[in-house]
């Protein structure tokens, strides 16, 4: 397979400023007619070569005239004589046969299309790379009853009937890439409304959904007028056309899609009531709705170069949606969420065969390059930027690079130059950021000596795949000092930048002995290990005025007893419970915030804390501190979960928040007895008015060896059978539970009939969520390895990209025991020898073999 390099970038031989696009729209069969406008790009004599994919030309013609035309592998290669020509081809594609989901493609009868990053070359035949950037004009014709919408990208200008079919011209005044184009076609109705922006245009915005699915859509209307405003107030941009659509599809490879004016989202980020989609549901569409929405700035009106700037445009709109949902929710827990994210996530990318830098050097398939480093660690790059220039400077730099590079397809070079520019700041050394993977590990250390301390600090980036030897990074530290005795700030807040490999800074005019709080809000995406005295997390956890800060010491204060006990030492559990339990009594803390803090780490984060993974010792570790959380805070855990609240239809942040810590009490209080914790667990089931309640109980009923657990599922099945979305929750929870017999069940979910491998969101409710089930994947047996490759390989003949994307759980065995390395490594190697097989799942497992 060819590998892309990112310094082999050339720039296009020929422009194409202009693209008419004729559909005769079937499911079964489509045609599409394309006349290209093409113009040399600078002084050769090459031919233009349009990229293909699965598509053959029917015809080829240049300036009306048949073509001098050639394949080159799936590149149609058409002689042009002079510098401009009108070049058309013609194609016939096979949407209902189109398991890829990329290009144009067939769902519950509607057709649809996606084409980031290079589905639009299985539609036509173009240059499809997203620094060729045309004005898009569109016909559609197709039958007025399958089809009764028709939608493409900007306005429509005419419609028209012809007997039982129907036909609609659009046109898109913003030149764009290709991978913008997308088209719609079905029966849909909308949830119709408007918002008018700062300088007056009145904006239409429809959610298109199936008839029935219209009451689930106001949340989503919701949200997407609140981005709107948003983004005019925080970063000065207003929408640019009168039209703004959503699509809602229920076959989709990723979450939404932010096509110019016609956004295409999963059903599952658009549709929510309370009966059927939990808070975090709910949560999840207001940030995707945002972040597609925020694209039209950070991605559309500038978009990327090449796709190894990827980040420019998702980092950046990744930081830009978790500012809306810090702003519009509370900033402390969504903090804690998108560490959270990273953590369970991006680290393991960072530190396994898979680590890339956020600007990657080179790909084999692009689609295996949405990741979180790129997204995730892209975001907190710009969030570092942000907290080096200060909020005014960035949103300088910001308006700059916005102004300078509208209309343009722009580098990460071009977005630091901008911040620069606007700011005066020399941001030279953080661009190491987008250069070098891996995770720097930081270690600090306070020592005092009366009224001064010396913080002391040194980092090490550890070595990934082809890059063996890193230097120091720049990296932004938040640090204050807080009283032992008072619980005061006693340095307040400073910005502390490490940029060698070691250095101090002192604090003077201390009056007590003081207590560090370091990387206060996670203001650098570090592996930070304190050298701590006994009791001073316990203190911080009670004092420190940083909120994340003050969760991490409770983090910190479980992860040190969870890798104690998992190691088989004896270690006193008294500081892990007082901290707990001070934080459940505390009348300072909200629910949300309580939540989050007293949750413990996860079983696969606890195994990234250690030298070699023993899956089993690490649950049998987790389990220990469950119960012994819920029989000595019996009292408090329980009123935590007797405390109903609010209403399920109340999604105020309070109510969010006390249904949150209801579940989690729950779950504490099922581990320390577990016949009890069923009885209480199915009466939280029965009386709940809502999914977050529901299924929180189902969650920790699914974990259980008792009764309750098969009435629950059977009765969750029941009354949600006709909606796909809950069902996947129903799968999910049961791949996710924590049993002895967990991949038996798993099998038999693969067996059931609702499971089904052409569905993205069903495939992952199983397959996905199996995989991050450390205890289950990992038997000894190896049976679970082989499971999850079984899965791989069956996925891929249906869908590469999202088979691509369940094999990263492999590529971690490194990180186990001899014997597990051994059975990980076999399937890969299974894996690869496979024949046929795609080039997204051998790029995965090839480099997973290290
Ligand atoms: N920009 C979108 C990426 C995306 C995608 C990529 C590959 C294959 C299918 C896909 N669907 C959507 C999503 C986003 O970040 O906004
Ligand atoms: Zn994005």
């Amino acid at each position: 397979h060819t590998e892309f390099r990112r310094q082999d970038y050339r720039p296009p031989d020929w422009l194409v400023p202009a693209i008419a696009l004729d559909f005769d729209l079937g499911i079964e069969t489509t045609r599409v007619k394309a006349t290209l406008t093409v113009e040399r790009n600078g002084g050769h004599d090459r031919p233009l070569r349009l990229d293909g994919d699965e598509i053959q030309p029917l015809a080829v013609r240049v300036d009306g005239q048949d073509a001098d035309w050639s394949m080159d592998g799936d590149t149609l290669v058409v002689a042009v004589a002079g510098d401009r020509a009108r070049v058309e081809t013609e194609v016939a594609i096979y949407p209902a046969s189109n398991s890829k989901l990329m290009g144009l493609y067939a769902s519950n009868g509607m057709l649809c299309t996606q084409c980031e990053a290079e589905g639009f070359r299985r539609i036509t035949f173009f240059p499809d790379r997203p620094d060729v950037l045309s004005r898009y004009a569109v016909r559609m014709t197709g039958d007025k009853a399958a089809f009764p919408i028709l939608l493409t990208n900007g306005n429509p200008l005419r419609t028209g009937e012809d007997g039982a079919r129907h036909w609609a011209e659009w046109e898109d005044p913003f030149p764009k890439p290709s991978y913008l184009f997308a088209l719609v076609a079905g029966d849909l109705k909308p949830n119709h409304d408007s918002f008018t922006t700062r300088s007056g245009r009145k904006v239409d915005l429809n959610i298109w959904v199936r008839e029935a699915d219209l009451p689930r859509t106001g949340h989503a209307m919701a949200a997407l007028k609140q981005s709107m405003a948003w983004d005019e107030e925080t970063y000065g941009r207003e929408y640019d056309l009168d039209l703004f659509n959503i699509v809602a599809v229920s076959d989709f490879n990723m979450g939404a899609m932010e096509n110019k004016g016609l956004n295409v989202f999963n059903t599952a980020y658009v549709l929510a009531d309370p009966d059927t989609a939990t808070d975090t549901d709910f949560d999840n569409i207001a940030r995707v709705v945002a972040h597609e929405y925020f694209h039209n700035w950070s991605g559309n009106r500038v978009t990327c170069r090449d796709w190894f700037q990827l980040s420019l445009k998702e980092g950046f709109t990744v930081f830009r949606d978790q500012g809306f949902s810090a702003d519009t929710g509370s900033p402390a827990v969504k903090r804690i969420d998108d560490v959270r994210t990273l953590r369970a996530i991006q680290f393991p990318e960072d530190s396994g065969p898979l680590a890339h830098s956020v600007r990657p050097d080179s790909y084999v398939e692009i689609s295996n390059f949405y990741t979180a480093t790129v997204y995730n660690k892209g975001a907190e790059l710009i969030r570092m930027m942000r907290t080096i220039l200060g909020p005014d400077k960035f949103r300088a730099g910001t308006d700059l690079y916005f102004d300078r590079h509208d209309g343009e397809a722009a580098t990460c070079d071009d977005f630091v130059k901008a911040l620069e520019d606007a700011s005066g700041v020399d941001l030279t050394h953080l661009k190491l950021w987008y250069s070098q993977a891996g995770t720097p590990k930081v270690t600090a250390s306070l020592d005092q000596d009366g009224g001064t301390a010396v913080l002391k600090l040194a980092q090490t980036v550890p070595p990934t795949p082809g890059h063996p030897v890193k230097q120091p990074m720049p990296i932004p530290l938040k640090v204050a000092l807080i009283g032992e005795r008072s619980g005061a700030e006693i340095a307040p807040e400073r910005l502390v930048i490490l940029d060698a490999a070691d250095d101090t800074v002192e604090f003077d005019g201390l009056d007590e002995p003081a207590l560090l709080s370091i990387n206060r809000g996670f203001s650098a995406p570090v592996d930070l290990q304190v050298d701590r005295r006994a009791g001073e997390l316990e203190k911080l956890a009670a004092s420190d005025s940083d909120p994340f800060a003050r969760y991490e010491a409770i983090q910190e204060l479980m992860m040190r007893w969870l890798i104690a006990a998992a190691q088989g030492e004896v270690a006193d559990i008294e500081p892990v419970i007082r901290a707990v339990g001070d934080t459940l009594r505390s009348n300072q803390l909200d629910a949300a915030l309580k939540a989050e803090a007293i949750l413990p780490p996860s079983e696969a984060v606890i195994g990234d804390r250690m030298d070699r993974v023993d899956p089993d010792a690490i649950h049998g570790a987790r389990e220990r501190l469950r119960a012994a959380i819920g029989a000595r805070l019996s009292d408090e855990l329980s009123s935590a979960q007797r405390e109903g609240g609010a209403p399920g239809s109340d999604l105020s942040s309070r109510a969010k928040g006390t249904r949150r810590l209801r579940s989690i009490a729950l779950d504490f209080l099922a581990a320390a007895d577990a016949q009890a914790g069923a009885r209480l667990a199915k009466v939280q089931f029965d009386a709940a008015d809502n999914m977050t309640d529901r299924s929180g109980a189902l969650r920790v009923l699914a974990s259980l060896d008792m009764p309750e657990r098969v009435a629950a599922l059977e009765a969750f099945y029941r009354r949600h059978a006709d909606d796909p979305l809950v069902i996947d929750k129903w799968f999910g929870v049961q791949a996710m539970a924590q049993r002895p017999d967990a991949l038996d069940q798993v099998r038999e979910l693969i067996r059931h009939e609702r499971f089904t491998f052409a569905n993205p969101n069903r495939l992952r409710s199983v397959a996905g969520v199996f995989g991050m089930n450390q205890w289950a994947l990992h038997h000894a047996s190896g049976e679970g390895y082989r499971f999850l490759t079984d899965l791989i390989l069956e996925a891929d003949k249906v869908n590469p990209q999202v088979a691509a994307r369940m094999v990263p759980p492999l590529g971690r065995w490194k990180r186990f025991d001899d014997q597990r390395q051994a059975l990980m490594r076999e399937q890969l190697e299974r894996i690869v020898a496979t024949p046929g097989l795609s080039k997204d799942v051998h790029e995965q497992a090839s480099k997973s073999l290290g």
